[in-house]
């Protein structure tokens, strides 16, 4: 399939997406969350791929959130099917079986703000800008923001960014868990592919079952949380990279690892 507002391809296992509506500040209307959400379908049957970066085309955006201009004149019938359409694509990312970074690159608002939200990571450069501003166009987010967002930085922190609407920078974002990193706009991609590259080269099945194991465990109480995480943890031992793996560091060598 050919993508008009992303870029796709993949260099050393590494997927990468961009998000690609520079005119607009890469606003997400539902033909590029459409996209998004194929891509998706076809990135998680290839087993090539280990890890994906996703970030906004141009210096200004990563996305600054979801496409006003085709949203203002929806009726509630229609605005409801945009929202469950970009949301099943969006969780079609929280989900997806490899591990996602977002490479915030500059706004990251409303809607874009929710597209990093469900990756695993968040990597900002420093002029990246965080916010939920849902509230100042008489709107609540419809992308993931009241559910991830207080998950991931605690209610009250949560609630302050969501009722304010205030934008915040790349420092503020580090300090209240939003990001992993800061680093200058000129490094951003290098430390995103650091930590793909590193995530890469590990035992895949265990990455996966891992990443599994904090997801499907954020919606359980603690008691079953720790059940899944024993019956991931047998699980890992019906595969060959969990022989391998200890079988490497007992001969004190790299281990090969065959993702199966
Ligand atoms: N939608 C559509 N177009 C946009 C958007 C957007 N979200 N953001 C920017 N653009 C466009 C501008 O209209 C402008 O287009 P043009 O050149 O044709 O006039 C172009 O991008 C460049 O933008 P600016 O000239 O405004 O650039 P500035 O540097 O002056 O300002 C800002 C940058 C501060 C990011 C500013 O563009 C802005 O405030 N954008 C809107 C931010 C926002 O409110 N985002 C939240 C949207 S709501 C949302 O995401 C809800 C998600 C859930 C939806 C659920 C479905 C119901």
């Amino acid at each position: 399939m050919t993508y008009e507002n992303l870029l796709f391809e993949v260099r050393d296992h590494i997927g990468f997406i961009t998000l690609n509506r520079p005119k607009s500040l890469n606003a997400l209307n539902s033909a590029l969350l459409r996209e998004l959400g194929h891509l998706l379908d076809e990135i998680k049957t290839n087993d090539d791929i280990r890890a994906v970066i996703l970030t906004g085309s141009g210096e200004k955006a990563f996305a600054a959130g979801a496409d006003i201009s085709e949203m203002q004149p929806m009726t509630a019938i229609q605005g409801r099917k945009f929202s469950a359409d970009g949301m099943d694509s969006i969780t079609k990312l929280e989900t997806l079986p490899q591990p996602t970074i977002a490479a915030v690159n500059g706004f990251a608002l409303g809607g874009g703000c929710e597209v990093a939200l469900a990756c695993d990571l968040r990597i900002a450069s420093t002029n990246a800008k965080f916010g939920q501003p849902e509230v100042n166009l008489g709107v609540t987010p419809g992308f993931g923001a009241t559910q991830r967002l207080p998950r991931l930085v605690g209610a009250g922190i949560a609630k302050e960014l969501l009722l304010t609407g205030d934008t915040i920078g790349a420092d503020r974002a580090y300090e209240i868990g939003l990001v992993n990193h800061v680093v200058e706009p000129a490094q951003l991609m290098d430390k995103a592919i650091e930590i793909a590259a590193k995530m890469a080269s590990k035992g895949q099945l265990s990455v996966r079952m891992t990443k599994q194991g904090v997801n499907e465990g954020m919606n359980m109480d603690v008691e079953r949380g720790l059940q899944y995480e024993t019956e991931l943890f047998a699980l890992s031992f019906s595969t060959e990279d969990q022989k391998e793996g200890m079988q490497a560091f007992l001969e004190k060598r790299p281990a090969n690892f065959q993702g199966k």
